[in-house]
């Protein structure tokens, strides 16, 4: 069956919400922290309904780390976190271009990711149009793992893994991190905490540097949500599978502004994709 190109979403957005010293704060320092303004309630019910979504490992272990990828297929919560008006209009602001959200991550605990920019996972051409909204479904603090980022390290060079003489693949992620971190030590670089409220969000820029710090306090929880964005008018790709042979493009399946929505069959392309990947490197 002909896979049909799907429509960009047709999504309510708050328009310029942000002030202009915030608009300028994010382009000096590659994130911006504002109120969402969602009530209680709406969070209460998003942190129970993931839930189940999480591995059983994680259940029976709650300090097993544990994500739920895509939970806006299943939980409306999740998805009407990722299209929320206010943060597609402050994306909208800060980039000059329709925000398009594309991937959904919600967490329990602390990741203790290494320190990455998003950039190395998802780019696009022009390069850099991909922003991460990093929501707080309870209050954060040093001791619950938040988000570690390194103010102003988006205006560093896209670093990608050919940079450190590495093949695009995840078997080489680890190298990658290494040499991230020998760069933030070369260049001295200082990281703040994402110790932000119940209800906030962080945006970060494709480029920032960040990552999830140690949770020292593992009787807690750490109830985030990540939304992943491209913006409109783009190429896209996955830079961890473009290699000499050329870029992967990907062909992102946008969120959907309602709950009624069908997701696209398993596309002939991507399973040829996936093929080609499998075999022929
Ligand atoms: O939540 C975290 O600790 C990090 C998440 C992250 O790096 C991402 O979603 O891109
Ligand atoms: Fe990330």
């Amino acid at each position: 069956m002909k896979a049909t190109k799907q429509a960009l979403p047709a999504y309510a957005v708050t328009q310029s919400p942000l002030s202009e010293a915030q608009v300028s704060e994010f382009a000096e320092r590659g994130y911006l922290v504002f109120d969402l303004d969602v009530s209680s309630d709406f969070l209460d019910s998003l942190v129970a309904r993931v839930e189940p979504c999480y591995p059983e490992d994680h259940r029976l272990n709650p300090t097993a780390p544990a994500r739920a990828q895509d939970a806006w297929k299943r939980i409306d919560e999740v998805r009407q976190l990722a299209v929320l008006p206010l943060a597609l209009g402050a994306l909208e602001q800060l980039f000059g271009r329709r925000a398009l959200p594309f991937q959904t991550l919600n967490f329990p605990i602390g990741t203790r990711q290494a320190t990455h920019s998003d950039i190395v996972h998802f780019n696009s051409i022009p390069s850099g149009f991909m922003a991460g909204v990093w929501v707080a479904l309870e209050d954060i603090d040093l001791d619950n793992g938040p988000l570690q980022y390194y103010p102003g390290s988006h205006l560093l060079p896209e670093y990608a893994m050919q940079d450190f003489d590495l093949e695009p693949s995840y078997d080489n992620y680890r190298f990658y991190e290494e040499n991230i971190k020998a760069l933030v030590e070369a260049r001295g670089l200082q990281h703040e905490f994402g110790t932000i409220k119940r209800g906030q969000a962080l945006i970060w820029h494709a480029n920032l540097l960040h990552g999830g710090a140690a949770q020292t306090d593992l009787s807690r929880s750490r109830h985030s949500q990540v939304t992943h964005y491209y913006f409109e008018d783009c190429e896209y790709y996955t830079p961890m599978h473009s290699g000499a042979e050329g870029l992967s493009l990907r062909d992102p399946f946008w969120i959907p502004a309602t709950a009624e929505f069908s997701l696209p069959e398993d596309r002939p392309v991507s399973r040829l994709k996936r093929f080609v990947r499998r075999f022929i490197r």
